[in-house]
């Protein structure tokens, strides 16, 4: 008989959204009279916008016609990746180095196949459980230790907290490793400053490191002087990769469209080139997003669809208003929310599981434990600000009653 990779038995749990989604559940079987409310996972919930709608509609009448039909397109559409190119980067990059993507989360899975088995990791903790989980898949990362609240061998939490303003200690950073860094961060809603942005690149020049920058949040950044992407720091392209989606911006959650920027400048320690390598893993293991999702990338980052995307966000980060607003009220401390559809509410001494099963069981909103996000997690809650404004207004009300606190 064929062994397990070994790899899988490493991890210690269920996929977080997974477990939270079975607890839901669980408690909609015992209480089939409650409406739950989610602000759990960060799925987008609003209809695509016409403009935007329209570029797929038109994508799939296209494929129809004899002029209009393609098939594979492997490195995805030359004309999203250069509109990709001079939307967020101002041109700065060739379409050999932007790779189209059927999301950002596929694409973090696939990225660490450049480093493989044994490379050190990094993570800001708390941190989106794919960077985690997917280490421990590839190998990179290896058994579960309880020691210091948990965490897998051979990655490196880097802790962020209310004392450090949510932005890690640098020189925790293991020399040669793979940095995963995502701003807007999910799940605790933080921005990095351009000068914290810089000193990122600096330490990881200076420590042999590469940044696996997660940018998935940046259009709901409205504070003007906070960097979109890692590229706005001079040489982040000497140590970064920026993954990137269509997913929150123009609710292509379902519809799945990403990117990932692997600069050419980018090197690994024997002079070997990324990118190339980039190019030949894609090529083997993806054969590349839909058409019809690109034709809707396509739209939506001309002039209307970019109105489309202010819209939608603006929408999202006005719920998030509202839910912020509603948990300062009780005197709950939270960050985000402000450039960001994360709240990220303090419980100080609580465990984080415990005060999602109570605000479940008081409030029938289902929200995401801290503690899933990382051992610096615990102690917090993540609001997510994607849902019906109606459902934001209602699981608000029953907040404000504050039976959880
Ligand atoms: C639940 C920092 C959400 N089943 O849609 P994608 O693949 O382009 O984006 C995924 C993604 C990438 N990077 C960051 C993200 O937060 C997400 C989506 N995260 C959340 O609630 O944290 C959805 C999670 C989904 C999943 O596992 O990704």
């Amino acid at each position: 008989m064929i062994n397990r990779n070994p790899y899988i038995a490493n991890l210690k749990a269920g996929y977080l959204f997974p477990e939270v989604a079975k607890r839901r559940r669980e408690f909609a079987a015992a209480h089939p009279e409650a409406k739950v409310i989610s602000l759990g996972v960060g799925n987008t919930t609003e209809p695509i916008l016409p403009h935007i709608n329209a570029g797929l509609v038109e994508g799939a009448r296209r494929l129809g016609t004899v002029e209009g039909y393609s098939g594979y397109q492997d490195e995805g559409n030359a004309d999203l990746r250069k509109k990709i190119s001079e939307v967020f980067y101002g041109g700065k990059f060739s379409i050999d180095e932007i790779f189209i993507s059927d999301g950002s989360k596929c694409d973090i899975g696939r990225l660490q196949t450049l480093f493989g088995a044994g490379t050190k990791i990094a993570v800001q903790d708390p941190s989106y459980p794919v960077y985690v989980d997917g280490s421990v898949l590839t190998g990179a990362a290896g058994g579960w230790q309880d020691a210091r609240g948990g965490g897998y061998a051979g990655i490196t939490y880097l802790p962020c907290t209310a004392e450090n303003n949510f932005f890690p200690n640098l020189e925790l950073i293991p020399r040669d490793s793979l940095i995963y860094f995502c701003s807007p961060n999910n799940p605790t809603g933080a921005v990095a400053t351009r000068e914290q942005l810089a000193a990122l690149v600096d330490a990881a020049i200076a420590k042999g490191c590469f940044i696996i920058f997660d940018a998935a949040y940046s259009e709901f950044i409205r504070d003007s002087e906070l960097p979109k992407t890692i590229y706005d720091i001079e040489k982040a392209a000497l140590c970064a990769i920026e993954v990137n989606s269509f997913s929150k911006p123009a609710g292509f959650t379902g519809v799945r469209l990403g990117w990932s920027v692997v600069p050419k400048q980018l090197k690994y320690a024997g002079g070997e080139s990324v990118n190339a390598d980039w190019a030949r893993i894609a090529g083997t293991i993806f054969n590349g997003a839909s058409n019809i999702a690109q034709a809707g990338g396509l739209a939506a980052l001309d002039e209307q669809g970019l109105a489309e995307i202010r819209e939608l966000t603006d929408f999202y980060l006005g719920n998030a208003k509202l839910i912020r607003a509603a948990l300062q009220k009780l005197g709950i401390n939270c960050i985000g929310g402000e450039n960001s559809p994360y709240i990220w509410a303090h419980f100080p001494g609580k465990d984080s599981w415990e005060v999602f099963s109570r605000i479940l069981e008081e409030c029938q909103v289902v929200t995401t434990p801290g503690a899933g996000f990382g051992p610096a997690g615990q102690g917090f809650v993540r609001f997510s600000a994607f849902g019906h404004r109606a459902d934001v207004e209602e699981a608000c009300a029953r907040l404000s009653g504050g039976g959880f606190v």
